[in-house]
C-alpha cells in the first residue's frame, strides 16, 4: 500500500508533483493555517509529515499519531517540533541545513545597513512630503563600515554574515556556545572570541544569528540592552523569543539603544502593536531565507529528507540518528 503524507502548509507546485511520484500527499495548497488540535487530526494515518517552522509538532501530537515514522521541516531551525518525544517514539525529525546560509546572511546585512542608515524611516519621510530641503543633519545614521560586528551565534549563518564584513574594513568579534576553529575564526574575517558582556558593551552592531530553545529565550532582554552603546544597532535574523521584545520597546523608545532591525518575534505573526509606532526600528515579516532559489532549495530538500525516510534510506539531514527506523 502507498505510504501517506501530509504536506502541512502550501509549497511550490513541483515539489508536490514530486512527492506525489511515492506517496499519497494529502497537500494543503490553500495555505490554511491548522490550529493545533486540528494538525493533530490532520496528521491521522499519515507515515510522513513536511512542515514549516509554524507548525508546532508537540509530544501529544506525536503520541496521537503513532504510525508517524518523520517529520521533515521546511527550516534549519526545528524549535517548533519536539525532537526528543519524537526520538522516543521512534520518529526521524529532519531539517534544512546549509541551503539557506548564503541568502540569510545576505538579508541580515541588508537588514543591518536599513537599520544603521535608516532606509526605511527615510523612505516614510520622503514619501509623507517631507523632504522640501536639504540639511546637514538630515535622518544622520551609524557607520556600518570600520565599525565592530558583533555575532552572537557564530555557526554557519553567523560565519557567512562574518565573512561578508571584510568589504567594510570591520572588526569582528562573536560570542558562541563553543570557540570556532583558528581556522573557521580566519575564515570568518578573523573574528574574535569574546564573552557576551564583552560583546555587548564593544560591538557598533549586534547581529543575532543562535537558534531558539528554553536556554536561548530572552538572550537579550532588560539587563543586556542596558549593556550596548546609545549608538548601537540590534539586528534579529535568528528567531522570536531569543529577544525580550517589551524590553526592546522600552529601549527603542528611551533611545537607549539606536535602532534596531527585525525579522522575527514573539507571537509571530502577532508582532507586538508598539512596534508600528517606533520610528527607529526595521521591521519585515521573517524573509531571511526568502529568494526565489533558496525557498525552492528548502522545499526539495525538505522532499529529499521525506523520500529517504520513507523510502528506506537514511535522510541527509537526520537530527535524532539515535531513533530505531519503524518498519
Ligand atoms: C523559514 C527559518 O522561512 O529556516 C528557518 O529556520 O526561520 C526560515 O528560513 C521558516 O522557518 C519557514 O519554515
Amino acid at each position: 500500500m502507498q505510504q501517506k503524507i501530509l504536506v502541512a502548509r502550501a509549497v511550490f507546485p513541483d515539489v508536490i508533483d514530486r512527492l506525489s511520484q511515492y506517496f499519497e500527499v494529502a497537500a494543503n495548497q490553500a495555505d490554511h493555517v491548522y490550529a493545533d488540535q486540528e494538525l493533530v487530526e490532520k496528521m491521522t494515518g499519515m507515515d510522513g509529515l513536511l512542515t514549516t517552522g509554524s507548525e508546532r509538532i508537540t509530544a501529544a501530537a506525536l503520541a496521537a499519531n503513532p504510525g508517524l515514522k518523520a517529520v521533515c521541516n521546511m527550516a534549519v531551525g526545528y524549535n517548533n517540533i519536539d525532537v526528543d518525544a519524537a526520538t522516543r517514539s521512534g520518529i526521524m525529525v529532519t531539517n534544512t541545513p546549509d541551503v539557506l546560509n548564503e541568502t540569510t546572511a545576505d538579508f541580515a546585512w541588508a537588514l543591518m545597513m536599513a537599520t544603521a542608515r535608516r532606509i526605511t524611516e527615510a523612505e516614510h519621510w520622503l514619501r509623507a512630503g517631507k523632504w522640501v530641503k536639504w540639511r546637514y543633519d538630515t535622518l544622520l545614521g551609524a557607520d556600518v563600515h570600520g565599525s565592530t560586528l558583533g555575532i552572537i551565534g557564530m555557526g554557519r549563518i553567523g560565519q557567512a554574515i562574518a565573512r561578508r564584513s571584510s568589504g567594510f574594513g570591520m572588526q569582528v568579534i562573536y560570542h558562541n556556545r563553543s570557540r570556532l576553529t583558528a581556522d573557521l575564526e580566519g575564515r570568518a574575517n578573523d573574528a574574535q572570541f569574546v564573552s557576551k558582556e564583552v560583546l555587548l558593551r564593544t560591538a557598533d552592531h549586534v547581529m543575532l544569528v543562535l537558534p531558539y530553545s528554553p536556554e536561548t529565550h530572552h538572550t537579550i532582554g532588560a539587563a543586556e540592552l542596558a549593556l550596548m552603546k546609545p549608538s548601537a544597532t540590534l539586528t534579529n535574523v535568528a528567531r522570536g523569543g531569543i529577544v525580550d521584545d517589551v524590553a526592546l520597546i522600552a529601549a527603542l523608545r528611551e533611545r537607549r539603544i539606536a535602532s534596531a532591525g527585525l525579522d522575527v518575534f514573539e507571537n509571530e505573526p502577532a508582532l507586538h502593536p508598539d512596534f508600528l509606532t517606533l520610528p527607529n526600528v526595521v521591521l519585515t515579516p521573517h524573509i531571511a531565507s526568502a529568494s526565489e532559489s533558496t525557498r525552492r532549495a528548502m522545499a526539495n530538500c525538505a522532499a529529499d529528507n521525506l523520500i529517504a525516510a520513507l523510502c528506506g534510506t537514511s535522510p541527509p539531514n537526520l537530527l535524532n540518528p539515535a531513533v530505531r527506523r519503524k518498519e
